[in-house]
């Protein structure tokens, strides 16, 4: 029986380095066999290094991915003039951006956007094939593929952000640029393009399971650690053989909240916490633009926020020519309103709501249909 260690008190001990078991499926040889050991590793975890195993997939994953990186990289450091310092100084916001929406789902030319799909293309195969070993090496441990299947969740997320919906939507545009601080732009501008995305259900959803991943993963590491000095930490052995940790933990809950998880299902409700963070987050951004234009649009329709204020009177289309001027309420599509001026958007002003400004001259006919959402009242000045 090993003496209780934690990461203040660890006996490090050197023998020859444990290859693990051996399996038949092993085709290429581990690399670093036969592994060695390290001092500052087994401060935090094992101080066992190696041996690694790197089969053709992996390699495949790594040369595509190294592919992907240095396409990026070497487009940030063109933007920058070839400058070094200026590629690290400027780092964070420097981007390889996506075609622009006239390419459509076309081929675009490699500095106007064709970098961005060969880096994207890289990178998936890259990521597709590291989903594939994490697989393989499971199988071929003979354990379960629950690693590969969570890693597949956010694999969903990843290619609806930069694949799926922009193929739905028919341009490539609609994807996400490779940049630290661009795609944080990218975010925020879809969120706002999209009239706000706290009211997308599925954002609410993915919101709730990311949080909650982060109360159970704060529950479980602390009730584990507080039982650890009794042998909670060897929890598989608690499964089958409950010492008086898995008891008492369990207990632990129980008294305050009335209710405990097994030290298996604690892991079934991390994984699917896990797991439903970025499928719930996937199907949200997959609808988006697709399926709902404006999720606060969305929210008026079902309650969720208060319609627009009706403070204007009814707009009666087709309005008379001489009457171009004036506000109509709430988004009108951008060919409502053929052959006339611009339509533009006026600062909020807070009592009234979003306005948008019609001016020009030519007949007020609109090509679509004014709905209480598209339009809700208008003031025509003549
Ligand atoms: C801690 C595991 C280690 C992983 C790390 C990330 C790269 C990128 C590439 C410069 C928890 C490695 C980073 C390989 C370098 C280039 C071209 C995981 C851990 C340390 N984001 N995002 C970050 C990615 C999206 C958002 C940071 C990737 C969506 C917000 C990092 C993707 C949206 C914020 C990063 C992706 C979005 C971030 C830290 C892919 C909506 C932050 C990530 C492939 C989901 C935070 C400056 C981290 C930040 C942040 C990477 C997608 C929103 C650069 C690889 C499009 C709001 N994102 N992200 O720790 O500080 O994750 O940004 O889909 O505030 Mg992001
Ligand atoms: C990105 C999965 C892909 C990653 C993969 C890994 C490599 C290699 C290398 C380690 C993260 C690739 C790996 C390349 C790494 C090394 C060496 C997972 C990814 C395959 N939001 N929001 C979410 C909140 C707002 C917006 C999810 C909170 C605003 C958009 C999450 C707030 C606006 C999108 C979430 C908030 C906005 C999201 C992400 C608060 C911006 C998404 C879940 C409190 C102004 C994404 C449905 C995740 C999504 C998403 C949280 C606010 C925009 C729950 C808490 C209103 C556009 N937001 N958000 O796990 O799924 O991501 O939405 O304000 O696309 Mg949000």
């Amino acid at each position: 029986m090993p003496d209780f260690q934690n990461l203040l008190t660890p006996i490090q001990i050197r023998h020859a380095p444990d290859p693990g078991v051996s399996v038949k499926q092993d085709h290429l040889p581990r690399i670093w066999r036969p592994g060695g050991f390290s001092y500052w590793a087994g401060k935090i975890g094992d101080a066992q290094i190696g041996p690694l195993y790197l089969g053709w997939l992996g390699v495949a994953s790594l040369i595509c991915g190294f592919a992907a990186i240095e396409i990026i990289g070497f487009a940030m450091l063109a933007s920058v003039g070839w400058d070094g310092v200026e590629f690290i100084r400027q780092l964070p916001w420097l981007a390889l951006e996506p075609p622009p929406p006239e390419y459509g789902l076309r081929i675009p030319p490699m500095f106007d956007g064709g970098l961005w799909l060969l880096a994207g293309f890289f990178l998936t195969v890259s990521i597709l094939l590291w989903w594939a070993r994490m697989y393989l090496r499971a199988r071929s441990l003979q354990m379960g593929t629950h690693v590969a299947w969570a890693f597949a969740s956010a694999i969903f997320l990843y290619l609806v952000l930069g694949f799926i919906r922009p193929v739905l939507m028919g341009s490539w545009s609609e994807a996400v640029p490779f940049g630290i601080f661009p795609h944080l732009d990218w975010t925020a501008a879809f969120s706002i393009r999209y009239g706000n995305l706290f009211y997308n259900p599925f954002h609410m959803l993915s919101i709730a399971f990311l949080y909650g991943s982060a109360l159970l993963f704060a529950m479980h590491g602390a009730t584990i650690l507080a039982v650890a000095k009794m042998g909670g930490d060897r929890e598989i052995d608690q499964i089958t053989d409950r010492g008086t940790a898995a008891e008492r933990s369990q207990l632990f809950w129980r008294w305050t909240m009335g209710f405990n998880a097994t030290m298996e299902s604690i892991h079934r409700w991390a994984w699917w916490f896990a797991v439903l963070t970025t499928l719930t987050g996937g199907i949200g951004i997959l609808i988006t633009g697709t399926v709902v234009d404006s999720w606060y649009q969305w929210g008026m329709k079902h309650g969720l926020v208060p319609q627009y204020p009706n403070v204007y009177e009814e707009i009666t289309p087709p309005v008379q020519p001489g009457e171009l001027e004036g506000e109509l309420m709430g988004p009108v599509p951008p060919d409502t309103f053929p052959g006339l001026g611009p339509i533009g958007f006026a600062p909020a002003d807070p009592a009234d709501g979003a306005r948008i400004f019609v001016t020009g001259t030519g007949t007020l006919t609109p090509t679509t249909a004014l709905t209480p959402t598209t339009t809700s009242a208008t003031r025509l000045v003549p």
